[in-house]
């Protein structure tokens, strides 16, 4: 018999917060790679609600970004018959590994996470508990599924290495029962940057509108801000670590079109920021119009997607369970 017949497929999990409008850093860093694993690979795609309330979020809010966010995934091209798609929070063994992981991991581990300082600093009303243990359910969304593969923007490394040492830790302390996980950061995308700031992240939760492109944002509202973008003074198209405004825009193009750096210049030599703006406008509203399409006629069939997330979480929740039953014993519990 055929060898590759007989091996299980590989896994890959990955997730998003149902914690605001999702932008193309989202989607460009992140969703885009999703769907190029379904075919050969067992893959999970999470909404994590329970991540989600590390800050304070509207109650109706959330309801309604889960569902959108599930909707996102869909759209973004993830067949819910190729992909198990699901919430967070209707598969308890998230929350239940989360427990006993935080039990494996260290204080000074979990204090030198960048994004707890940066989120602290941010919501300095709110520093709660849950916002301090947040890698540790990250790591138990992992290990639950033994994935091998985390597609994840740049942002989300330092959490997968602790991740991989959580799970190293717990093999060794017991015997082999979680995989050891691989993250999958494409370099072309790794971080978009905001287009006010190109310094900084572009970020969901950037209270400033014009820095941030949303996926669902119509035709006019993407040209209107690639317009006003932050460039330099030099007004010429090239990439270069000390033009970060331009680079980050020709990042963005160069995902849209596919055109190489050298293309990119070669096509833009001689004119200035202004063509060059409307093009990246005009590529960027045009590879989210299908998006956009699609996510509205997902969006108006609420049945049909809590259809798919029942059907998910009952088949995510198969997988978990093995990995809880194997937790559970090493570790002692009466079982
Ligand atoms: P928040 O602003 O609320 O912290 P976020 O925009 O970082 O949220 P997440 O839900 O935390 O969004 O991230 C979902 C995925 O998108 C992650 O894999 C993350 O790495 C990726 N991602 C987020 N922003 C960017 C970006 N600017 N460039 C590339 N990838 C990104
Ligand atoms: N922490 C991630 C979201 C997230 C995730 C995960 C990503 C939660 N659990 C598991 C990959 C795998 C974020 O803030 N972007």
């Amino acid at each position: 018999m055929n060898e590759a017949v007989l091996a299980p497929k590989k896994t890959v999990f990955s997730g998003v917060q149902p914690s605001g409008n999702l932008t193309i850093g989202n989607y460009l860093g992140a969703i885009k790679n999703f769907s190029r694993f379904s075919e050969e690979y067992k893959t999970f795609y999470c909404v994590v609600d329970m991540h989600a309330i590390t800050v304070r979020q509207v109650p109706a809010e959330l309801r309604r970004r889960t569902y959108e966010t599930l909707a996102l995934y869909m759209a973004c091209g993830l067949d819910e018959k190729k992909n198990t798609l699901f919430v967070q929070s209707h598969v308890p063994e998230h929350a239940e590994l989360g427990w006993i992981l935080n039990c494996y991991t260290m204080f000074g581990e979990l204090s030198r996470m960048t994004q707890f300082k940066d989120k602290s600093a941010k919501h300095a009303q709110n520093i709660n508990a849950g916002l301090f243990t947040y890698p540790t359910l990250m790591a138990a969304d992992i290990l639950l599924y033994q994935t091998d593969v985390v597609p994840v923007g740049v942002d989300q490394k330092q959490h997968l290495e602790l991740a991989r040492d959580i799970a190293t830790r717990f093999n060794q302390a017991y015997s082999d029962t979680f995989k050891i996980p691989e993250g999958f950061i494409p370099k072309e995308t790794m971080k978009i940057m905001s287009l006010a700031d190109p310094t900084s992240k572009m970020s969901k939760s950037d209270p400033n509108q014009n820095s941030v492109v949303y996926i669902l944002d119509s035709k006019d509202d993407v040209m209107r801000k690639f317009k006003k973008a932050v460039t330099d003074s030099e007004a010429c198209v090239k990439y270069s670590e000390d033009k970060p405004g331009v680079s980050n825009l020709m990042s963005i193009y160069r995902a849209f079109t596919g055109k190489t750096f050298e293309e990119i210049e070669r096509e833009f030599e001689g004119k200035g920021y202004g063509d060059f703006k409307l093009a990246v406008g005009e590529a960027c509203a045009d590879g989210l119009r299908p998006v956009r399409e699609e996510f509205a006629r997902l969006m108006a069939d609420k049945a049909h997607l809590e259809s798919v997330m029942k059907a998910g979480a009952e088949d995510a929740h198969h997988y978990a369970m093995r990995t809880m039953s194997k937790v559970k014993r090493k570790i002692g519990f009466v079982y």
